[in-house]
């Protein structure tokens, strides 16, 4: 067995207002809670330490650098890498990066025990638009300021296994779970901002909203017999609604852990990461049963072509 306590560490809303200080004191009172749960493990959402700020749109994207973090730790996070160094804690959280060249993406790290960065991430799948859409109920301009992500998806590891990271839409894309299951991945950390309505359909509701969360990463973690850690950003942030439902899902596609609320909660689970073998050594033995001759246009085109093979 190699158990890892893993804790999902869904956050509520945060408003255009609160500070990232503010922010940080939330995540270090779940921190704590987490090390009473003996916890190796902690991970956050997307975009953790502020609102979910694409939601609005400027016209000069210089003005949203109030968003971006200059580098990871700063003044403001530090507290969060000393109390997770005290407690011996691993972690993964999103945050958005503006890079020495005044490059922006949207970023994950992970973060191990003595409080180092051994893994960052940056989003592939940007969900959303570029420019203003005044046909939207609300904006969604991750296009706008950010790029996609330049490092793949590596894996890591760490805390004995092989760990990797993706960003709430990634976690719809197959390509993403099976890029990270060719490396044989073990666990899948990733955090979420979704939107409890379709800016684009007001008629979709919350249920099928949250059904097609969990069959995405249900899917994924099957698919590649891994453990997946979804963990959201939820509530009503600036006056728009985020859902909850952070998941912890077995190698076996089944959630073992589910939030109850949109607010600040912790979900803990041991996870045996030895559990991902049988559906690697079976179903999913990828060198026995795939057939990636079959498979040129997944990497040959991104929209529906009809073109012969
Ligand atoms: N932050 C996101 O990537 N949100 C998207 C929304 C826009 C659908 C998601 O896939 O959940």
């Amino acid at each position: 067995m190699r158990n890892i306590t893993v804790a999902a560490a869904q956050l509520g809303p945060i408003q255009k207002d609160d500070s990232r200080q503010a922010v940080v004191a939330r995540m270090i009172d779940l921190m704590d809670q987490a090390k009473a749960q003996d916890v190796d493990l902690i991970v956050y959402p997307e975009l953790a330490l502020t609102t979910f700020f694409p939601r609005w749109y400027h016209e000069d994207v210089a003005e949203t650098d109030i968003w971006f973090e200059r580098e990871m730790p700063n003044a403001a996070t530090r507290p969060l890498f000393e109390r997770a160094i005290a407690h011996g804690m691993a972690m993964n959280f999103g945050y958005a990066e503006l890079t020495p060249e005044g490059r922006r993406f949207n970023t994950a790290i992970l973060v191990d025990r003595e409080g180092q960065i051994v893994g960052t991430y940056r989003k592939v799948h940007l969900p959303g638009h570029g420019e203003f859409d005044p046909e939207r109920a609300f904006q969604h301009l991750e296009k706008r300021y950010f790029e996609p992500g330049d490092l793949g998806f590596p894996v890591f590891d760490f805390l004995g296994g092989t760990f990797g990271m993706c960003i709430c839409n990634d976690r719809r894309w197959p390509e993403t779970w099976r890029v990270m299951g060719l490396q044989g991945v073990e666990m899948v950390v990733l955090g979420f901002n979704t939107p409890s309505v379709n800016s684009q359909d007001a008629e979709e509701n919350l249920e099928r909203r949250l059904f097609h969360h969990k069959l995405s990463v249900q899917a994924g973690a099957y698919q590649n017999a891994t453990w997946a850690v979804a963990v959201a950003k939820a509530g009503v942030e600036d006056g728009h609604p985020l859902f909850g439902g952070s998941i912890i899902v077995n190698p076996e596609g089944e959630i073992v852990a589910e939030t109850q609320t949109e607010d600040d909660e912790l979900l803990v689970h041991t996870c045996d990461l030895d559990a991902t073998t049988f559906g690697k050594k079976t179903m999913f033995d990828f060198s026995r049963h795939r057939r990636p001759e079959h498979y040129g246009r997944i990497v040959a085109q991104t929209g529906v072509e009809r073109s012969p093979d």
